[in-house]
C-alpha cells in the first residue's frame, strides 16, 4: 500500500510554512481578535513531553479559531531566568546565560519541527535586557505605589538552594524545587502588597468559575483561605495592652480556659517573665527547625512553655495562663489564640498535656464520644449576668458575642486571610536585579527610569554556588553607586526578583514586544485582552495564576490596563506519565519527545496526545499507540490520492449518507472543541475516514462528489493536530498550501436532518396523536413534544395528568384523571 514519507514531509512544510509565516497575527486586522495562550517553558533542556501535550491541546483551539475567521494571536517566548537554569549551570560548569540561550535555541527548533500553530515574530526571554528593563519598571511603578515594600521577618529558607521562598513554593513543607525541608530565617526582605487585594481576587473567581476548572478555582479560594470571626481583647495583669486574638468561634469564649502565644511572635518575648525568659529561648531554638506544615499538624504532640503570666477571659474573670507554642503562627491573624479546648482538638491535647481544664459550651449528641466537639449544638455554660447564650446554635452565638463585644468595646467582628504577602527578592544571581538603591541618608531610592535596565553584571567565572547572600554582592563595581538623589555613596539592592514576577505579566509584552518605549500598549491590551483561552499545568493553579491576576488588578488600578483579570478562560491539562508513574530520572521511566517524534513522526506523537483521553486527564504512554496513530494517518492519507473527481466538484447530488455524515461530523467537532473534548473531535474523524473508505471501495466509488467532500474535510479537520498529514492530503487532492488557513467547512443544515420515526401518543389508552420525531429522541424531550401537541391537549382538557410513560422514541402514554 502507498504510504507518505513523513521525515520528507516534516521537512517540506516546515520550509513552506517559514515562508507563509500562517499565523502571523495582524494588529490591525479588521477580522475579530482571539488570543490564545499556553504557559512559557523554563529553558532548561530540550522540549519534553508536558510541552507537547500543552502545545498539541492548544493547537487545536488556536487553529480552529484561525479557520473560523478570528485573528489569532498565539505567541511563545521564554520563561528564562530562574533558578532551574542557574543551578544546571552550577552543575555544567557554565555561565547562566550560556546554558539558558544555548537550550531557547533548542526548543526553538523543537517547537518548529513540532509545527505549532505560533506567531514567531513574537517570541522574547524574560532574561532580556529589553524584557527585565520593564520587568523593574513595573516594579517601580507597584512600589510607587506602596505596592511593593520591604520588611524584616522570619522567611522561608532552603537550606539547599540557599535562598528564600514564596509562601506558595513551600509544598508540604519542603522546597518546591528541589524537595528539602524548608527551615525558617529571620531577613529583611521584598515583598508584594498581594493581600490588598485578597477579597477582590476571592470574588471575580465567581466569574471565572464557569470557564475554569473547579480543582483550580478551589485551589485559588483555599490559598486566599478567606474566614470570618473576631478579634477579642484579654486583659493581661501588669500590663496596659491587652492580648488580641484572632477567632472564628466568639460563640466559645465562655469556654477559653487559657492563652497560646505564637512561640517566635514578637509578643512572647515581650510577655514573659525574666524567670521564664531561659525556657522560651531554648523552646525557641526548636520552634525554628520546624516547618508550618508540621507545626499545624493535628497528629503532633503538643509542646510548649508557660510565660509566667495571665490574662483575663473577659467574659468569666477567670485568670487564663499564658503559653507560648508552635502550634500557633506568627504570621496568621494576630499570632495569639484563646484556647477552648472543649470544641478544638489541638487545643485539647494542649489541654490534656499540661494538665488544663476543659468546660465544654457546645452540648455534643448524646452518642458522642470524641474528644474536642467541633460541630453545632445548643451552647452550654456560657452565660453571666449580661449574656445568655444557653440553646443558642453556633450561627446564633457567634453573631450575638461578637454584638455584645462591641458594645462593650471588648472586640469586633472581623474577616481574616490565610493569603500572605508575596515575598519577591531571591539571593540568587540569575534574575531580575530589583530596582533600588540604598542610601545612607536617603534611604530607598528607586533607580531614575531612565537608567534602566539595571543589567545583570556578567559575573563570568565568579563562584555563583548559594552562599546565602546574593552573588552580585561580589561584584563591587556594580554595587558602589552614587545616590541618585543626593549624589552620595550609595549601593544597589544585590537580590533579583522571583521568576515569578516574569511571568506575572509576560502575556502583555507580547502585544508589542519590540516597543522600547513602554510595556507595552495599552490600546493593544483593549484590542487583544484578556487572552480568551490560556492552557497550562495544574502545578501553577495557586502561584502563577494568582500572581498573574494580583499584577493585573494592580495594573488596572494604576491605569496601565483595563481588564480586571487577565485569563477568561482557564484549561489545566493532564501530565504525560509513564507506567502509571510521574516521568523522573530516578525511576527511569522517562520518555524522550525526540526519540518518539524521530520514530513514529510528529503528527503521529501529537494525535496520540490529543486522543488519548480528555484534556484534563493523565496520559500514561504505556498505555497509549503511537504506531497506531502513525497507521491511521497514512490510512487517511490514502483517500487524498483515490478521490478522482476534480478540485472545485460541487458535492450537491453526492452520496447522500456520506455527506450527512460528513456535516454532522463538522457540527459535532465545532462543539466538541468549545467544550474542550479535543478527543473526541479525533474519534469523529476517524469514523468519517473510515465511512469514506467504505464509500469508495463500495458502490458509491471514487468519483462521487461526496468522497471528494469527505476527504476534505478530513484534511481540515486532522490540520488541527496533524497538520504535516494534513497539507500532504490537501496538496494531493489539487489545494494551494496551506490547509491551516483554509475557511471552516460550512454546515448544510438541510443534511443535518435526521430520517424520522413515528411516535405514537395516548391518552387513556387512545391514539390521539402521532409526532415525526429524531431516533434518538430523549425520553424528556419526547414527553415534552408529546404534552405540547394540541391534540393531546384537546384531550386532556379539564383532566389532570397522573402520570407519563414514555418509551423513546416510539410511545407516550398519558394516564390522565
Ligand atoms: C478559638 C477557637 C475555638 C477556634 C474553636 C477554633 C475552634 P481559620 O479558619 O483557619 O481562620 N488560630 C488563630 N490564629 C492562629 C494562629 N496564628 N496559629 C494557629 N491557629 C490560629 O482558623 C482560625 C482559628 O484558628 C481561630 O479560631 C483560632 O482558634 C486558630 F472551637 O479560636 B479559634
Amino acid at each position: 500500500t502507498a504510504r507518505y514519507d513523513v521525515q520528507a514531509a516534516e521537512e517540506k512544510w516546515q520550509r513552506v510554512w517559514a515562508e507563509l509565516d500562517p499565523f502571523r497575527a495582524d494588529d490591525d486586522s479588521p477580522r475579530e481578535k482571539r488570543y490564545a495562550l499556553t504557559m512559557f517553558p523554563y529553558p532548561s533542556g530540550d522540549l519534553h513531553m508536558g510541552h507537547a501535550e500543552v502545545t498539541a491541546l492548544h493547537d487545536v483551539v488556536a487553529r480552529h479559531w484561525w479557520q473560523r475567521g478570528y485573528e489569532v494571536l498565539n505567541p511563545m517566548g521564554w520563561d528564562s531566568f530562574g533558578l532551574p537554569a542557574e543551578n544546571a549551570a552550577i552543575r555544567n560548569d557554565a555561565h547562566p546565560a550560556d546554558y539558558t540561550y544555548g537550550n531557547i535555541a533548542t526548543q526553538l527548533a523543537s517547537f518548529q519541527r513540532y509545527g505549532v500553530a505560533v506567531d514567531w515574530s513574537r517570541r522574547f526571554n524574560t532574561s532580556d535586557p529589553t524584557y527585565y528593563r520593564w520587568t523593574q519598571w513595573l516594579f517601580l511603578q507597584l512600589h510607587a505605589q506602596g505596592l511593593a515594600y520591604r520588611k524584616n521577618s522570619a522567611v522561608n529558607w532552603c537550606p539547599h538552594d540557599q535562598t528564600v521562598l514564596a509562601n506558595e513554593q513551600v509544598v508540604d513543607g519542603a522546597c518546591e524545587r528541589c524537595g528539602a525541608e524548608v527551615t525558617k530565617r529571620e531577613l529583611t526582605q521584598w515583598y508584594f502588597r498581594t493581600t490588598a487585594y485578597a477579597q477582590e481576587l476571592l470574588d471575580s473567581l465567581d466569574d471565572l468559575q464557569p470557564t475554569w476548572s473547579d480543582k483550580v478555582v478551589n485551589a485559588q479560594r483555599n490559598w486566599i483561605g478567606r474566614s470570618e470571626g473576631a478579634h477579642v481583647d484579654f486583659p493581661v495583669e501588669g500590663r496596659e495592652e491587652p492580648i488580641t486574638v484572632y477567632t472564628t468561634r466568639p460563640d466559645t469564649l465562655f469556654g477559653a480556659t487559657f492563652m497560646v502565644v505564637a512561640a517566635d511572635a514578637a509578643l512572647a518575648a515581650e510577655l514573659v517573665t525574666d524567670e521564664q525568659r531561659g525556657a522560651l529561648e531554648d523552646y525557641l531554638v526548636e520552634v525554628r527547625k520546624e516547618s508550618d506544615i508540621s507545626r499545624l499538624s493535628t497528629e503532633r504532640p503538643k509542646t510548649g512553655v508557660f510565660l509566667g503570666v495571665h490574662a483575663t477571659n473577659p467574659l468569666t474573670g477567670t485568670p487564663l495562663p499564658v503559653y507560648a507554642a508552635d502550634y500557633v503562627l506568627a504570621d496568621y491573624g494576630t499570632g495569639a489564640i484563646m484556647a477552648v479546648p472543649g470544641q478544638d482538638q489541638r487545643d485539647w491535647d494542649f489541654a490534656a498535656a499540661f494538665d488544663l481544664p476543659v468546660v465544654r459550651t457546645v452540648q455534643p449528641p448524646e452518642d458522642f464520644d470524641g474528644e474536642a466537639f467541633t460541630g453545632d449544638g445548643p451552647a452550654i455554660n456560657s452565660a453571666n449576668d449580661e449574656i445568655d447564650l444557653s440553646g443558642m446554635g453556633v450561627t446564633e452565638a457567634k453573631s450575638t458575642t461578637i454584638a455584645y463585644l462591641e458594645g462593650q468595646g471588648l472586640g469586633r467582628g472581623t474577616v481574616n486571610f490565610r493569603l500572605r504577602d508575596w515575598l519577591l527578592s531571591r539571593q540568587r544571581y540569575w534574575g531580575a536585579p530589583i530596582p533600588i538603591i540604598h542610601c545612607p541618608v536617603d534611604g530607598e531610592v528607586p533607580v531614575p527610569e531612565d537608567q534602566l535596565p539595571v543589567e545583570l553584571p556578567e559575573l563570568r567565572g565568579a563562584d555563583l554556588k548559594p552562599k546565602g547572600t546574593s552573588p552580585l554582592g561580589a561584584a563591587t563595581d556594580w554595587v558602589n553607586v552614587t545616590c541618585p538623589t543626593c549624589g552620595g555613596p550609595a549601593t544597589r539592592d544585590t537580590d533579583t526578583m522571583d521568576t515569578f514576577v516574569d511571568s506575572s505579566w509576560y502575556f502583555l509584552r507580547y502585544l508589542s514586544p519590540q516597543d522600547d518605549t513602554q510595556a507595552f500598549d495599552k490600546g493593544l491590551a483593549d484590542a487583544w485582552g484578556p487572552v480568551d483561552l490560556y492552557v497550562g499545568g495544574d502545578e501553577h493553579a495557586v502561584l502563577h495564576l494568582l500572581y498573574a491576576r494580583f499584577f493585573t488588578k494592580a495594573l488596572r488600578d494604576i491605569g496601565l490596563v483595563s481588564w480586571d483579570e487577565p485569563f477568561s478562560a482557564y484549561l489545566s491539562q493532564g501530565k504525560v506519565v509513564n507506567n502509571g508513574r510521574k516521568m523522573s530520572k530516578s525511576l527511569g521511566n522517562g520518555v524522550s519527545l525526540g526519540e518518539q517524534l524521530s520514530e513514529f513522526g510528529v503528527d503521529a506523537v501529537r494525535l496520540t496526545l490529543v486522543f488519548a483521553s480528555p484534556p484534563e486527564d493523565d496520559i500514561d504512554w504505556a498505555d497509549v499507540s503511537p504506531g497506531g496513530s502513525a497507521r491511521f494517518l497514512q490510512r487517511a492519507w490514502r483517500l487524498s490520492g483515490d478521490v478522482t473527481s476534480p478540485a472545485g466538484t460541487d458535492p450537491a447530488g453526492g452520496d447522500a449518507a456520506l455527506r450527512r455524515q460528513t456535516h454532522k461530523t463538522v457540527r459535532e467537532a465545532e462543539q466538541l472543541i468549545a467544550s474542550h473534548r479535543f478527543n473526541v473531535v479525533v474519534a469523529r474523524t476517524m469514523e468519517l475516514v473510515n465511512a469514506t473508505r467504505k464509500a469508495i471501495d463500495s458502490g458509491v466509488g471514487p468519483a462521487d462528489p461526496a468522497v471528494r467532500e469527505a476527504t476534505e474535510t478530513v484534511a481540515v479537520l486532522l490540520s488541527l493536530v496533524a497538520p504535516y498529514t494534513a497539507e500532504e492530503m490537501w496538496e494531493r487532492l489539487g489545494h494551494e498550501p496551506t490547509v491551516a488557513r483554509v475557511p471552516w467547512p460550512v454546515v448544510d443544515e438541510a443534511l443535518l436532518v435526521e430520517e424520522s420515526v413515528t411516535a405514537v401518543v395516548q391518552v387513556q389508552g387512545k391514539v390521539r396523536a402521532r409526532l415525526e420525531v429524531a431516533p434518538d429522541v430523549s425520553e424528556a424531550d419526547l414527553e415534552a413534544a408529546a404534552l405540547a401537541d394540541p391534540a393531546v391537549q384537546r384531550a386532556l382538557e379539564g383532566k389532570q395528568v397522573r402520570k407519563v410513560i414514555v418509551r423513546a422514541p416510539k410511545l407516550v402514554n398519558v394516564v390522565a384523571g
